[in-house]
């Protein structure tokens, strides 16, 4: 097999070096070292030598295959070096003219409004919080004043995470909202305390149309001396307004959360028909946007601030959802989908 991988190698470096361009230097590659090709014919022969020989020609055909490989990349240089250097002594060819157009990336629409929100609200003095997204059962659930009896934790399917049982922690879950971090910020920083929390939230739900298992919301919390709703009302018509560049309204109803009392939903006009009712809210001219309230005592507590000296509110919005408002996006499926022909629309 030694004259045979011997002669190979010289009928390959001879047809290297007859080569004019890359084409006939693919062709050679193919021929003599692709995955089809001569090289490769022989060596699958190899398993049927004995023990003596297979080590033998197992190296010498590694060394050949280096060789050659080395043989073509040189020459595939040589070619191309050639080739820019008549191109550039060809006097109508201009140097200066721009390169082939390169695709370049952008911004995923979802961190556009990220970045947006973030501006707007750390222009009002709130600082921007983040926390995990692998979460304890304690700062998910029984530090918002959540127990583990309580029938509210059925209003969030949970994928809970197998890892060992803490003491005080409990499981870890993947984070079903932003709020874990309120009490994380309490314990951090004490009152008074502006912050927001824009992150990743997680849900075992059966996805359609406006839900999916994996989506943003933005967690909200002011907590300070003499605070009230009209404070949220003011901040979320300021912040709404800035974003949307218009007046937007805001609606604020009763609604239950256990780590708020009392606990308000909050809803925008529609912008999409302009408060008249259409298939985006409804009919209803009114959009849904997030839970909000004063913060619980139980929850002040659990973040070590004392609720007789400072009082808070708190809110959380689905911002998917307020990015599907802002480019009229009909399915919140697209977002995450990775599909080029969603996202390189904006
Ligand atoms: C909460 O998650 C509360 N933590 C909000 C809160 C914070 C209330 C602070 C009070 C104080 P809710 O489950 O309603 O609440 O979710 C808030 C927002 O997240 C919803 O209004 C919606 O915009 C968005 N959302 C909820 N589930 C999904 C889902 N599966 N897909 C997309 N968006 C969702």
């Amino acid at each position: 097999m030694i004259p045979q991988l011997e002669k190979l190698k010289r009928e390959c470096l001879d047809a290297i070096a007859k080569a004019t361009d890359t084409e006939q230097l693919q062709e050679v590659e193919v021929k003599f070292i692709g995955r089809k090709g001569e090289l490769t014919n022989i060596l699958r022969g190899v398993k049927d030598l004995n023990d003596n020989e297979k080590p033998v020609i197992g190296k010498l055909s590694n060394e050949i295959k280096n060789e050659l490989e080395q043989a073509i990349a040189a020459k595939k240089q040589k070619i191309e070096s050639k080739a820019l250097n008549a191109q550039l002594e060809d006097p109508t060819f201009d140097v200066t003219a721009p390169g082939p157009d390169r695709q370049k990336g952008h911004i995923h629409p979802l961190s556009q409004v990220q970045k947006e929100v973030e501006d707007i609200f750390t222009s009002m003095g709130f600082m921007i919080k983040d926390g995990p997204e692998a979460e304890s059962e304690y700062y998910n659930f029984e530090g918002l004043n959540i127990p583990a009896w309580h029938p509210a934790r059925d209003m969030q399917d949970t994928f809970f995470i197998k890892n060992k049982e803490d003491k005080k922690h409990g499981r870890m879950v993947l984070r079903t909202h932003t709020s874990p971090v309120q009490v994380r910020t309490m314990e951090e920083f004490g009152a008074p305390l502006r912050m927001i929390v824009p992150g990743r939230t997680f849900r075992y739900e059966a996805t359609d149309a406006s839900h999916d298992t994996t989506f943003y919301q933005v967690e909200g919390l002011m907590i300070d001396k003499h605070i009230s709703i009209s404070h949220l009302k003011g901040v979320l018509k300021q912040f709404l307004s800035k974003l949307f560049g218009r007046e937007v309204k805001v609606r604020i109803r009763p609604g239950y959360f256990p780590f708020v009392e009392p606990g308000l939903e909050v809803d925008f006009s529609c912008l999409i028909c302009e408060g008249k009712g259409c298939r985006v809210c409804k009919k209803t001219g009114w959009v849904e946007f997030m839970g909000a309230g004063m913060v619980h005592e139980n929850v002040l507590k659990a973040g070590g601030i004392d609720p007789k000296k400072w009082q808070g509110w708190a809110f959380g919005f689905g911002l998917t959802r307020l990015v599907m408002m802002r480019h009229g996006i009909d399915d919140i499926r697209h977002n995450l989908s990775g599909d080029l022909r969603f996202v390189n629309q904006f």
